[in-house]
């Protein structure tokens, strides 16, 4: 039985990662941060009590900004596998904490190699770095592979790619058996609330349900090779079962713009968008709605008058959940609208334009292949989304406080 730690457990990735690793059997050991509020939300269903006995999932209090505690745990864990998932890994974030970001997600891999070599588990412990695609930047061709030259654009990608090169820099000084995974955008349901596509997914089911007005993005010019979280993290398994440790990009080969990912979230739940504007001008308006896929979306009952779309409770048929949101009249998503702004304070001072991958590598070495497209991906989000924002919904209907995880 193997045993693996996995730092940032408490992540999209992290609650993915052992879910997988414990299906095969593993004994999951993950690190989580202190914090005043639980976060452990991702991975509730998987805890285990501490009075249980034969426990194969074992949380530990760390950080990556700890030394000692990390030396310490990995003494005690003796793992046979590292999964080096912890950072600060928000790009946008990262302009305001640099020095932070550099820290964690920097030298918090440097300690985790110093603590293989200090406790002598070169042999021993494999290590898993989740490298990234931000290391390209500026990209100096396309697609990218394990070869292109890197060039980062923002405190985050330089403090990876300083944890990049650490990683492979053990590698070959110690013969540590340390692995990046160079892993392109990978999102889920799972995904942070501020990263782009959840952003989007979460609002276009709040606006559907009329909890929300508008949705406020950055830069809808930005493309990006997303696939879904589900198929990286069996990679990351995959990279630390080869022959030998590696660099592997792992990515879709497909790049689509954030307007495009706006108008497919929006899609799932019957309302078509059109464009119009440039920069900072521009808008999504609503141009259609598939009331059929609306009201299957929804849960929602519409009734059409001329271009007027009123919403009834599909329930009742005289309630309005569309009232709820902020107890204010019954707001329909009528044709017209508009419903998604630009907002420049979304801008990063250095911007990555455009990400896709070529994962021949991975292909061709470890077998490894995506089996969950854009599409379904975009399914998954929002079926998700729309089933927690009807809970909201619920929820404020019943009177009780929810989340509005506004950025
Ligand atoms: P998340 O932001 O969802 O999770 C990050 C995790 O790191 C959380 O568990 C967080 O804890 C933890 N963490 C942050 N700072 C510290 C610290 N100082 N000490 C200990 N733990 C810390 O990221 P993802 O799951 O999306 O990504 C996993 C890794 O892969 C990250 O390193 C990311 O940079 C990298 N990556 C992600 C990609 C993606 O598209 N998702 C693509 C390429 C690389 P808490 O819950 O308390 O905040
Ligand atoms: P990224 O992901 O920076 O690629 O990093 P994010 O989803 O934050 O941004 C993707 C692109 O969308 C543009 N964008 C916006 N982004 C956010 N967050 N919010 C907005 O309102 C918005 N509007 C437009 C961004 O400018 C960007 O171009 C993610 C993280 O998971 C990293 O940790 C990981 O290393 C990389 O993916 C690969």
């Amino acid at each position: 039985m193997k045993t693996a730690l996995i730092t940032g457990i408490t992540g999209q990735d992290g609650a993915y990662l052992s879910e997988f690793l414990l299906k095969k059997g593993y004994i999951v050991h993950g690190l989580k941060r202190r914090s005043s509020l639980f976060n452990t939300d991702r991975i509730d269903h998987l805890y285990q009590d501490p009075h249980e006995s034969n426990r194969n999932f074992i949380l530990h209090y760390g950080d990556m900004t700890d030394s000692t505690n990390l030396i310490r745990l990995i003494q005690e864990i003796q793992p046979d596998e590292i999964y080096n998932l912890a950072a600060m890994s928000h790009v946008h974030v990262s302009f305001e904490t640099p020095e932070y970001t550099a820290n964690a997600d920097g030298l918090g891999t440097l300690r985790l190699l110093e603590a293989i070599r200090l406790l002598g588990l070169e042999k021993k412990t494999r290590i898993y770095q989740a490298s990234t695609s931000e290391l390209y930047g500026t990209v100096q061709e396309v697609p990218q592979t394990e070869k292109t030259p890197f060039y980062p654009r923002s405190p985050y990608a330089v403090a990876k790619m300083y944890a990049f090169w650490i990683t492979v820099n053990y590698r070959e000084a110690y013969g540590i058996f340390a692995s990046n995974g160079i892993l392109f955008n990978h999102e889920s349901p799972l995904r942070g609330e501020t990263f782009v596509t959840r952003k989007i997914t979460r609002a276009a089911a709040r606006i559907a349900l009329g909890l929300q007005d508008k949705l406020y993005l950055g830069n809808l010019d930005a493309q990006r090779d997303w696939g879904h979280a589900k198929d990286y993290v069996r990679m990351m398994w995959m990279i630390l079962q080869a022959e030998e440790a590696e660099d592997w990009v792992i990515a879709t080969g497909k790049t689509t713009p954030v307007r495009d990912f706006v108008r497919m979230a929006f899609a799932e739940a019957g309302l078509y968008l059109r464009w119009e504007g440039t920069g900072v001008n521009e808008v999504g308006i609503l141009d259609s709605i598939d009331i059929k896929k609306f009201e299957q979306a929804t849960g929602l009952k519409l009734t059409v008058q001329g271009s007027t779309f009123n919403v009834q409770g599909a329930e009742s048929g005289t309630h309005s959940p569309l009232q709820g949101g902020r107890g204010g009249e019954p707001r329909t998503p009528n044709i017209g609208t508009t419903l998604v702004k630009v907002d420049p304070k979304y801008f990063r001072p250095t911007e990555v334009d455009l990400l896709i991958g070529d994962a021949t590598k991975a292909k061709e070495k470890l077998g490894w292949e995506p089996k969950i497209t854009l599409e379904g991906l975009v399914i998954d989000m929002m079926q998700s989304d729309l089933k927690l924002m009807k809970k909201d919904q619920y929820l404020r209907e019943g009177g009780y406080k929810t989340l509005n995880y506004f950025k």
